[in-house]
């Protein structure tokens, strides 16, 4: 009850002026007492209800998990570069995320699933199966040292050997369309359409590959984006099959980077997973410099890694397909024709298959936020 109520309430009584004046005095108080209470139980309330970060991801990932998960099929190729560990980690801390199996892509594809199944332990999440890609080689990569006396049949979960067989069975037999989240080469995600193709009817493709009109760096000047240029002629078969395509170009994901309080942060997290991460971009990052400068000592390269670990991340290109795996919200997307040349240029063509393509950011803070923000969950 509001205190003009309570004074409207007593003014057609008509009482002696005394008598209103006590009433008007002890209703006062009393109306005064029960509004204070009110206020503070109302503050009380929205302050447990309120997101402990502001940030469109919290009112997104709250309201998401509600929601019927997105099944999703995760190939990586791991263990190259460092960023697809962080999209792993975005991908296992977002509970929009129904994550039926992750694959490992190009080179010792045994050694990365290793460093996926490690993982996968450290963040409790042995129910997700591991296939293994197609092997390419033997050799070690620079992060398969995080998990080199890891050994693999004692992962908890299911690991497939066959990990294109594994796509084709999961999509096939999931009574949902699946995404495919790809953050690297493809010749799995070709491999298994050339096998089944109708794996393509009840799939999506999504992925970190090519470049429009950016390059590496956010240069005007478009490149042979990696993932594509490595093996052209499974991005070819990708790109052209009947399946909704959707990427993150260059153009928006070759910008990412945490640095400062939002990379510090990250660091300071206690999640398990987040600072198995940081290790692993530890180990990743000191491989890279042992091999590049062969006569430093061990002080030096102390010192390099620090410089580096302690301050920011490198490139978190892979991210981003996570993110538009769940949402398009802080992007400008468009639909575009786009053909894969054979020296692995992604370019605007009218023979092109039109695909939906995140040409730019509307809001890249908001995106470094969200991902803190994820990388930085506590399971509760
Ligand atoms: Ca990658």
């Amino acid at each position: 009850m509001s205190e003009r109520n309570l004074l409207t309430a007593v003014k057609p009584e008509g009482l002696v002026l005394g008598v209103n004046l006590a009433l008007l005095v002890l209703l006062g108080i009393l109306a005064s007492f029960l509004m204070a209470d009110s206020f503070g139980a109302s503050d009380r309330d929205s302050a447990s209800s309120r997101p402990a970060l502001p940030v469109p991801s919290e009112v997104e990932g709250s309201g998401a998990e509600g929601k019927a998960k997105i099944p999703v099929i995760f190939d990586t190729d791991i263990c190259d570069d460092i960023d697809d560990t962080w999209a792993l980690v975005l991908l296992l801390q977002s509970p929009q995320f129904d994550v039926r199996l992750i694959t490992t892509e190009v080179g010792n594809t045994e050694a990365k699933a290793k460093v996926v199944a490690r993982l996968l332990e450290i963040a409790g999440r042995t129910d997700i199966p591991v296939g293994i890609g197609l092997q390419h080689h033997k050799n070690e990569h620079r992060q398969t040292l995080w998990a080199k006396d890891y050994d693999l049949s004692s992962y908890r979960g299911t690991v497939y050997r066959d990990g294109v067989q594994a796509i084709i069975d999961t999509i096939m037999k999931s009574p949902q369309p699946i995404k495919v989240v790809a953050t690297g080469p493809l010749p799995n995600i070709a491999a298994a359409l050339e096998r089944e193709p109708r794996i393509a009817d009840r799939g999506q493709f999504v992925g970190m590959h090519g470049s429009i009109r950016r390059g590496y760096g956010g240069s005007t000047t478009p490149n042979a984006e990696y993932n594509v240029k490595a093996f052209v002629k499974a991005a070819q078969k990708v790109f052209t099959t009947g399946w909704d395509v959707t990427i993150t170009p260059l153009d928006t994901c070759g910008i990412v980077q945490l640095k400062d309080q939002k990379y510090q942060k990250v660091c300071d997290s206690r999640n398990p997973l987040t600072r198995a991460l940081i290790e692993n971009y530890r180990v990743w990052y000191r491989r890279g410099i042992l091999d590049e400068h062969k006569d430093l000592s061990q002080a030096e390269v102390d010192k390099m890694v620090a410089e580096k670990v302690d301050s920011s991340s490198t490139t978190l290109f892979d991210t981003v397909a996570i993110y538009l795996a769940m949402s398009t919200e802080l992007v400008k997307m468009g639909k575009l024709p786009i053909i894969v040349t054979d020296d692995g240029y992604t370019r605007i063509d009218d023979k092109g298959k039109v695909i939906n393509c995140a040409t730019e950011w509307k809001d890249l803070s908001a995106f470094e936020d969200l991902l803190v923000d994820r990388l930085t969950r506590v399971k509760r």
